[in-house]
């Protein structure tokens, strides 16, 4: 759709008007629809909406350079050289085309409904979603002649277009800030946040230039300038590197391909490390698709296929012998699948699913093309990745006996759940709870203060098994997460039933201090890479205990944060006593109930897969073999991981 097509036209201007004021207010009535929610992550998608105009500048051809500026008081300004937004008149409306891209709700959007734009397709997207829940946003653009520029405020148009100077560089420059009336929760804009983000758009546009600067603090101005020329295949060698894993062949391997009729084209980079673990990041039109959807499906597909195929070619497996499975040849895999389209069709809510069909197609052809003549022509990498693949199969077999041998040992000690299990009454899973508590005492505290009725108890006890460095047949044998799963009673890996499940809600519970965060790691680590499923319903929780108790008199009032103990001080006024829980255990049975275990009161914290993703990441680091990049993570974290010893 091209701006003189936009569909929201009436005959008079001052009808536009109020068209165009009606437009922005169901913004601002409705943030959520258009930016997902108005917390944390709403407030970083503001920049995002802008910075893609200017990627799509980019892939244009007319833009090589994108700078994002956070200013004092939390502004946002983002500048790049493309030609700039077209500031002639929008025949249908009668007002500048600038204009229009800030004040009319174009149809799409992510989280609107409706289709997605694609590079060189519809522009100004989401300016307007930004404008209307901005207090303020300004527009300046340089059509290589003259310097124009717009304000608005909340939506509303406060100043004309206005030439405002001479310039002979093109581009365009939006600042604006977030609206405090919608972003109540907060305004403050997360470095980490938004480098991460502009970093992954720079991999997948290749050679633009997306430079960060905060300039927040004038004392400490940070900036960095990402640009990589090698792409997808430069995503892929990051990853590897900030994860500290060793990789198993030395060349990326990378496919590109378009379709016939250049309306669509896939790009894949892939390298095996000596994990266990897949990584496979996907994307459509620079959208992460977290759910996956038709290209990555493509991928796996064509992959296991070409991989059997191959290894049946040159006898690698003998007659008779099983095919190497989807997950075996996966096995310590990373890879980044980048497809561009018209048209993209997101499905599930979130819009994090591709559906176009002919995706699907599209890069399961390009791996079939592609993969077996590199396979042919890089022997050495070949013979690496086979070896890997022939391995993981083994050990596969070697997990199903394990698993086998623990039914049978299970059966043969009777009942069949872990002795230290303190069950519930309940067997209905939409009321039952598991607590996973991490030492004895805190156990004993938790038992004596539940509702047996339908809370379970489950101390956890041995030695932490290092997941990092184990497959699943090691997990079959480890004292403390076998429990875990019997307890449980749904199974890991790809045998995972979640009809079997015993509990509704998964709940860690582990002191507020470092040894707490350890065992929650290692869990949410486990519970990704095994149990993943368990996570993506929703099933897994973090129980809250309070940090302090304020004891003014008779009256206990509990924190679970500081800036909470430091209102409830300054409420109460002078003389209190305070003290810091340091574990679990320093509480009793009622105060753990009271505090942490009510469902009509307790806090609890649903893990997404977002956290899970992030804690096998620290864990990686953490648990690797690695020296160097342990001590840079904790240099860096050491807010978060203050005393770790590892
Ligand atoms: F939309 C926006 F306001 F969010 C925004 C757009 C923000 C920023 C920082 C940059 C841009 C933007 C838009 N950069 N470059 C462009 N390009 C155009 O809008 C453009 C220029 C020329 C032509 C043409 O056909 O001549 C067409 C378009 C869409």
């Amino acid at each position: 759709m091209e701006l003189n097509e936009i569909s929201q036209t009436t005959e008079k201007y001052g009808a536009d008007e109020i068209q165009v004021l009606e437009g922005l207010e169901a913004v601002r009535k409705r943030p959520g629809m258009y930016i997902g929610s108005t917390g944390p992550r709403g407030l970083h998608h503001l920049v995002y909406e802008i910075v893609d105009n200017s990627i799509d500048e980019a892939l244009a051809g007319y833009c090589t350079k994108i700078d994002v500026n956070i200013l004092p008081g939390e502004i946002i300004k983002v500048v790049d050289n493309g030609r700039g937004i077209p500031v002639g008149i929008q025949p249908k409306l009668g007002i500048p085309a600038v204009t229009v891209v800030f004040t009319v709700l174009h149809a799409g959007g992510k989280f609107g409904g409706g289709g997605y734009k694609v590079a060189g397709g519809l522009h100004g997207v989401g300016a307007s979603v930004v404008n209307a829940l901005s207090e303020w946003t300004e527009v300046e653009v340089c059509d290589g002649t003259d310097v124009y520029r717009q304000r608005f405020e909340r939506g509303n148009q406060v100043t004309e277009l206005e030439k405002i100077g001479k310039g002979t560089q093109t581009g365009t420059t939006v600042t604006f800030k977030a609206d405090t009336e919608i972003f109540t929760e907060t305004d403050v804009y997360d470095y980490e946040v938004l480098s991460t983000r502009l970093r992954e758009q720079a991999f997948l546009n290749a050679g633009v230039h997306i430079e960060l600067t905060d300039e927040r603090d004038p004392e400490n101005i940070v900036s960095n300038d990402f640009c990589y020329e090698g792409g997808v295949s430069s995503f892929v060698d990051y990853i590897h590197k900030k994860r500290a894993l060793d990789v198993i062949h030395p060349d990326i391997i990378h496919f590109q391909a378009k379709n016939e009729d250049d309306t669509a084209s896939a790009e894949i980079a892939m390298q095996y490390n000596e994990s266990y673990n897949e990584l496979i990041l996907s994307f459509a039109n620079n959208i992460h698709t977290n759910d996956g959807g038709t290209h990555e499906e493509g991928f796996k597909r064509s992959l296991t296929r070409v991989m059997n195929d191959y290894a049946r070619k040159f006898n690698l497996i003998k007659e008779g012998e099983k095919n190497l499975s989807g997950e075996d040849v996966r096995e310590g895999l990373t890879a980044v699948i980048s497809v561009k389209l018209k048209d993209a069709q997101f499905e599930s809510q979130t819009k994090a699913k591709l559906g176009n069909t002919e995706m699907r197609t599209l890069v399961d052809k390009l791996v079939s093309d592609k993969l077996e003549q590199y396979l042919e022509e890089n022997p050495a990498t070949a013979k690496a990745i086979f070896e890997k693949a022939l391995m993981a199969a083994r050990a596969r077999d070697a997990a199903r006996k394990a698993r086998d041998l623990a039914r049978r040992k299970t059966a043969m000690e009777g009942a069949g759940l872990p002795g230290k299990l303190a069950d519930c009454q309940s067997k209905n899973v939409d009321e039952t709870e598991i607590y996973i508590v991490e030492g004895d005492s805190a156990g004993g505290s938790a038992k004596g203060g539940r509702d047996r009725r339908f809370q379970a108890i489950l101390p956890l006890w041995g030695k932490m098994l290092n997941v990092e460095k184990a497959r699943l047949d090691k997990v079959y044998g480890n004292d403390k997460l076998m429990p875990v799963i019997t307890a449980l009673g749904c199974g890991i890996g790809d045998e995972i039933d979640l009809s079997k499940l015993r509990y509704g809600k998964i709940i860690i519970m582990a002191d507020a201090d470092v040894d707490g965060s350890h065992i929650r790691t290692l869990m949410l680590t486990f519970f990704f890479r095994f149990m993943r499923p368990l996570i993506e319903e929703g099933h897994i929780y973090i129980a809250q205990p309070p940090l302090y108790r304020i004891t003014k008199g008779k009256e206990h009032h509990y924190a679970y944060s500081d800036q909470e103990r430091d209102k409830i001080m300054s409420e109460l006024g002078g003389k209190y006593e305070i003290q810091r829980y340091k574990g679990l255990g320093e509480m009793d049975a009622e105060q753990l109930w009271e505090t942490t275990m009510d469902p009509a009161t307790r806090i609890m914290l649903r893990v997404e897969m977002e956290d899970a993703a992030a804690a096998d990441e620290v864990f990686t680091i953490l648990m690797g073999d690695k020296v160097e990049p342990r001590r840079e993570f904790i240099e860096k974290n050491a807010k978060y991981v203050q005393n770790l010893d590892v």
